[in-house]
């Protein structure tokens, strides 16, 4: 990300690559096929740029040596998002917040949350941050250069103490886990065209759709988190909680502008205040749409 945009004083986008777009690296001399792939590149390039001018707000921490990929640069969960989660989840499997002595002085008690989808650890580090010292976070990436990643992050916050990785596939081994408090899935969304469809539907989740992910999470836990387009088809989220159960769909708004959703199940459901409900009808399952502001 060296060659990418630096954000200016005036806050517009400056850049500050040396002139190398890496068209003279990829050889601009070629037929139609070789330019239409400099084209794809050139505009994934460009794509790109603004998640840089977004650095800090996806890592207040960035410039302490924080790693990214190119993938992980636009699915990271921004900061924020990803501490309102975090605090969200441990203070609902903590009962609201245990009594002093109960549990570590912040309220928590200790938890295990498995992050099937641990990334470049956006929110792994964040769960860690925001439990109690004996909590366990378990974070699965099927790529090694992720789990890399996430662990270089996570010393970057402190946040390495109470974390173990997995390299694998959530699918397989989801399922075999026992003890799990509860699953955050933050899987991939098929790149940053999600946005191009009016409505995200829950099956164009990439590694399998998404009902399958949470009936592989339910094998471990029936709390769960699962993160969203901010265009998922909401029907699809609610046909996914049991029978009887109620859903919550919280929208993720950061300064002013929603970013994305996330559906609570289990006991991550908030009972009460809820400023929107929907009923489904003609099935027994709740939902309820709030804002995580
Ligand atoms: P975005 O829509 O690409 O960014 O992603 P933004 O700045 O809202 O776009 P704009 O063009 O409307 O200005 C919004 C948020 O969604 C990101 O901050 C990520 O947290 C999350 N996100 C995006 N993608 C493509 C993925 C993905 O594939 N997987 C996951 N888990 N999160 C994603
Ligand atoms: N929440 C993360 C971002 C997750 S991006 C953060 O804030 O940093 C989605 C991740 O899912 C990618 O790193 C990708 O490698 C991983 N992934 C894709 N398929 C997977 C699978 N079947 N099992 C486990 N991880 C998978």
């Amino acid at each position: 990300m060296e060659k990418m945009a630096e954000e200016g004083e005036s806050g517009e986008i400056e850049d500050e690559s040396d002139g190398d777009s890496g068209l003279e690296s990829m050889g601009v001399v070629g037929g139609r096929k070789r330019r239409r792939k400099i084209d794809a590149e050139l505009k994934h390039y460009l794509g790109l740029r603004k998640y840089w001018g977004q650095r800090f707000r996806i890592f207040s921490r960035f410039n302490e040596g924080v790693k990214l990929d190119a993938e992980s640069w636009y699915s990271v969960t921004p900061e924020l998002v990803a501490i309102h989660i975090a605090r969200r989840m441990n203070e609902a499997l903590s009962n609201g917040r245990a009594t002093e002595g109960e549990g570590s002085p912040d309220g928590y008690r200790p938890t295990i949350i498995l992050d099937g989808f641990c990334g470049a650890g956006g929110n792994l580090i964040q769960f860690s941050l925001h439990s109690h010292a004996s909590s366990l976070v378990i974070g699965i990436d099927i790529r090694p250069e992720k789990v890399q990643m996430a662990r270089h992050n996570a010393e970057v916050y402190g946040a390495d103490g109470k974390v173990e990785f997995i390299i694998g596939d959530y699918l397989r081994i989801a399922p075999r886990l026992r003890a799990v408090n509860a699953v955050f899935l933050s899987p991939p969304w098929g790149g940053p065209s999600y946005k191009l469809k009016k409505r995200f539907c829950l099956d164009q989740i990439v590694p399998a759709g998404g009902a399958e992910l949470i009936r592989c999470a339910q094998r471990a836990s029936e709390n769960i988190a699962f993160y969203l387009p901010r265009n998922i088809a909401v029907g699809d989220v609610i046909d996914c909680s049991r029978v009887g159960h109620p859903v919550e769909i919280e929208r993720n708004i950061l300064n002013g502008k929603l970013k994305s959703m996330v559906a609570y199940y289990g006991r991550l459901v908030k009972l009460g205040g809820s400023p929107v409900s929907i009923v489904r009808r003609g099935g027994a399952s709740r939902a309820r749409l709030s804002d995580g502001e």
